[in-house]
């Protein structure tokens, strides 16, 4: 490690004082005018994980959904995944080591993980079209190359599109090509090659009968509506598990199974399918007679257009719409298949949102005392009625949920726990008022 030269550029993007982040949800988020030094200490950060798994590592900055002025950046793991927990107190660490204390913090986590400092290391980057972003993405090349790490910078990426690229460098390409190009031809080819196959009914597909019984598991978060979950259970018959809010989380959870299936209502989501299920349908598309050999075939190219480095809306939504056509029906048809309970979401800004923590996958609150209590009594008054709090990991608020039997109850009742939240966990500015 040339300490030199880390000390000569970390003052170029020097920590203001005092300033305290946490790798959260979706790595770090604040403004973006006090992100230089998290980005450069990310790109050294990116090149010890990269020496230590001897792979290839991802840093995309970004700060998604946040608004404008915002931005972010997250490290992707040698397969496409979120990046380890212990990795993350290390980012945490390092973000927060005041200037003189930088090096040492850097050499601590060499140690820590045995970092072999000779090796090679490559980072790959992708950054958002935030006006920010560019300059940002910048900072983490300058930490990447002062640690003698080599990278490629993609420039415009989705978060999934750089998954993608991590997982097609670390598997020797036989996923896919690692260049963007690569990536669309990987979801065309398996969306056209898949409708194609339109004419082998759905029932067929339905039976999965490639050998024994699949364990399938679908996993939501507490935003879920209460309607999704009644009919993945009732109706579909298969089981239903909650966790914490976060790609992760769910994504933690999915891998318990044949094929796991999350979600979150906000949009992130994918399958996953083991790998021994993935060399089944493989095997069996090769051998089977010819009605199941066409099932086979049809599943695995479902598993192709599933992007299955990490949850892709580009993905998702070609594989609902070639599972429509397969199937014959309209997305209204599709739509109508269950109706959601109306519900509504508010924010509330408190003085320190750290005072409300949770249990069972976020939907109970533990502390301030006497919220959940508070929240009980107020979804009583409701039918068909729920309610949530929970700190949110992206944005300092405090997020409120609640859905009920028509939309006026569903606001009523996310004002009346919002007033809660304001009186019990120390809300600042205007109390929260009625109607939306
Ligand atoms: C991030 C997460 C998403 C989560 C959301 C919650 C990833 C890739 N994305 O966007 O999964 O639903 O944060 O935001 O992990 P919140 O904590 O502000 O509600």
């Amino acid at each position: 490690m040339d300490l030199g030269a880390i000390t000569k550029y970390s003052a170029l993007h020097a920590k203001p004082n005092g300033l305290i982040l946490q790798y959260g949800t979706a790595g770090f988020r604040t403004k973006a005018e006090h992100l230089d030094h998290v980005m450069f200490r990310m790109g050294l950060l990116a090149v010890l994980r990269s020496k230590q798994t001897k792979s290839t590592i991802g840093v995309m900055v970004t700060a998604s959904h946040n608004p404008e002025e915002d931005n972010g950046v997250k490290l992707v793991d040698p397969l496409g995944e979120m990046l380890a927990p212990s990795w993350e107190e290390h980012a945490t660490c390092l973000a927060n080591a005041e200037e003189q204390d930088m090096q040492r913090v850097l050499i601590d986590i060499s140690e820590k993980e045995a970092v072999n400092l000779q090796q090679d290391a490559f980072v790959v980057i992708g950054r958002d079209t935030r006006p920010s972003s560019e300059k940002l993405s910048q900072s983490v090349i300058d930490g990447v190359t002062v640690l003698g790490g080599q990278f490629h910078d993609y420039g415009l990426l989705t978060t999934p599109q750089l998954h993608y690229m991590v997982y097609c460098r670390n598997t020797g390409g036989r996923y896919g090509k690692a260049t963007i190009e690569g990536y669309y031809q990987k979801l065309s080819k398996a969306f056209v090659e898949l409708t194609k196959q339109a004419s082998c009914s759905g029932d067929e597909y339905r039976s999965l009968k490639i050998g024994e019984s699949l364990n399938i598991g679908v996993v939501q978060t507490a935003y879920a509506n209460g309607s999704s979950t009644r009919y993945l259970e009732e109706v579909m018959k298969v089981p239903v598990y909650c966790t914490k809010t976060g790609v992760k989380h769910l994504h933690h959870k999915a891998q318990e199974f044949d094929i796991g299936v999350y979600f979150e209502a906000n949009g992130h989501g994918t399958a996953l399918f083991s790998t021994a299920v993935e060399m089944k349908i493989k095997q069996s598309a090769e051998q089977l007679e010819d009605k199941k050999r066409k099932a086979a075939k049809m599943l695995e190219n479902i598993i192709d257009l599933f992007n299955q480095a990490a949850g892709d809306a580009i993905s998702d939504m070609l594989v609902i719409e070639a599972i429509l056509a397969l199937k014959g029906l309209t997305v209204q048809q599709w739509d109508a298949l269950y109706t959601d309970l109306p519900n509504r979401q508010l924010k509330v800004q408190v003085a320190d949102r750290r005072v409300i923590s949770t249990t069972d996958a976020e939907r109970q609150a533990v502390t301030p005392p006497g919220l959940q209590e508070a929240i009980n009594d107020l979804v009583k008054k409701y039918k068909l009625s729920r309610a949530f709090v929970r700190p949110s990991g992206t944005e300092d608020v405090v997020r409120v949920y609640a859905e009920a039997d028509s939309q006026e109850s569903a606001d009523h009742l996310a004002h009346e726990v919002s007033l809660a939240v304001f009186q019990l966990a120390g809300g600042i500015g205007e109390r929260p008022q009625p109607g939306f």
